[in-house]
């Protein structure tokens, strides 16, 4: 799903205009895109007729071309359909994972043991898969593997007693039940899940399914929801479906919220979702990495731009700190639809530097900080105090607004759910 969207977007990104053809083309395709991937058809439905309105209907936002504004919206809606990032506390907590038969049960137990041992805490499974002899060498085996204790009976019959004996013999932070499929999720397996939830009291009650059941997936979730209870989904298999698509955003639509996604067989091989990821991925992704080695050499308040207060104050520490060295323009590149910025933007000499500090050496603290206060008889006091004109002032004034809008484009896209401030702490802010 996501290489054949990113396909499109390249596509309509390569055309000269975004007029209305190219944008129903866009739309099209991506409709296909999302069909292909198993996506509801009515929901593709009301998402092409929402990108076609907005991005033919609605005004071009200042700063934006037209192409930049429709990828923006695709970006928007895109990421509605495919829901919240997931919120995963690392903390002492118990899950129960369930599900059918081979959807990932036993592969998940180890991946989310190892993903809380990998932060430091101390984490024990258990085997409640009575069903089949192998059930217990296989998750034996993954828990020496990752390094985590292991609880499980070989000759045990009764799920129940297993998890009820090796809830006494662990004595571990976060404890992970692994329980039997079954083809269906018929009486004895709505009996099963509720006996072990009765003895284990989990916190965490996770269905596991496979990718490749595509928008089926939905039904699937409110069905254990309905008779187990749930509090979140895992997508295995994500690397080896084209309908994982369609599974993401039938989970998000049974209300039921995706935890983690496993696109792999390794136990490295598990992410906590995050949508933005796929879908800065679809649009063409800022590189963060390099994004994060270029802010550090700024010198920009972060306070400021986290809160998307980004006053001309800030404007002014910013350009400063980007010396001829093109900083600026690099950053800039690095925002979601970066790679057709207006020149005016990038744009920035170290002459332009130079002449928009003495300029707004010649600001009162006032206007630095509220620049919307600068009309007529201002930018003539500022133009004389500073040896300039008035078109010059503002034309600053002009290049600051579109700076702060791409700031705050940047702080609300492609930085909102956490990652400015995952970028911060990394920073050391
Ligand atoms: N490619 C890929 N394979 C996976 C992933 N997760 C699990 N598998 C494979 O899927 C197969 C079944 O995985 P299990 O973890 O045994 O599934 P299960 O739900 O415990 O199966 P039962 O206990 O028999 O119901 C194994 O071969 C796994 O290696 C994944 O994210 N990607
Ligand atoms: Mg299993």
């Amino acid at each position: 799903m996501f290489d054949r969207i990113k396909e499109s977007v390249q596509k309509f990104s390569s055309k000269g205009v975004a007029d209305k053809e190219a944008v129903e083309q866009l739309v099209k395709d991506i409709q296909r895109d999302l069909i292909q991937a198993d996506v509801d058809v009515s929901l593709v439905s009301d998402l092409s007729s929402e990108i076609r309105e907005e991005a033919l209907d609605e005004e071009v936002p200042a700063g934006l071309t037209r192409k930049e504004h429709v990828l923006e919206i695709v970006y928007n809606k895109l990421e509605e359909l495919l829901g919240e990032e997931a919120e995963v506390e690392v903390e002492p907590k118990k899950i129960l994972l369930c599900g059918l038969f081979g959807s990932g049960k036993t592969t998940t137990t180890g991946k989310i043991a190892d993903f809380y041992r990998k932060r430091g805490l101390k984490v024990g499974v258990i085997g409640a898969d009575t069903d089949r002899p192998a059930a217990y060498d296989q998750l034996k085996q993954i828990a020496e593997d990752i390094g985590v204790e292991f609880y499980g009976d070989k000759e045990a019959e009764d799920p129940v007693k297993v998890v009820e004996k090796g809830m006494q013999e662990l004595d571990t932070d976060v404890t992970i039940v692994d329980s039997a499929g079954r083809n269906s999720l018929n009486e004895e397996l709505k009996q099963e899940l509720s006996d072990i939830g009765r003895v284990f009291q989990p916190d965490e009650k996770y269905l596991v399914m496979p990718a490749d059941i595509g928008q089926s997936a939905r039904k699937q979730a409110e069905s254990f929801e309905e008779s187990v209870g749930l509090t979140g989904v895992v997508v295995t298999k994500m690397d080896s479906s084209a309908k994982g698509g369609g599974a993401l955003v039938a989970c998000q639509n049974s209300g039921i919220s995706v935890k983690f996604i496993g696109n792999g067989e390794k136990m490295e091989d598990l992410e906590v979702y995050d949508p933005v990821d796929f879908v800065s991925e679809m649009i063409g992704q800022p590189d963060l990495e390099s994004l994060l080695e270029k802010i550090e050499e700024l010198e920009t308040d972060p306070e400021a731009i986290l809160e998307g207060d980004f006053t001309l104050e800030d404007f002014k520490q910013q350009i400063q700190s980007m010396t001829d060295a093109g900083l600026m323009e690099e950053m800039l590149q690095q925002l979601p639809f970066g790679a057709n910025l207006p020149s005016e933007i990038t744009d920035i000499t170290e002459g332009k530097v130079e002449s928009y500090t003495v300029i707004m050496d010649s600001m009162t603290s006032e206007e630095m900080n509220d620049p919307s206060v600068i009309g007529g008889s201002r930018r003539e006091r500022i133009a004389e105090g500073s040896g300039t004109s008035t078109s010059e002032v503002r034309d600053l004034v002009k290049h600051y607004r579109q700076t702060k809008n791409m700031v705050d484009k940047f702080d609300k896209k492609s930085m909102k759910r956490g990652n400015m401030q995952n970028m911060m702490q990394k920073l050391g802010f």
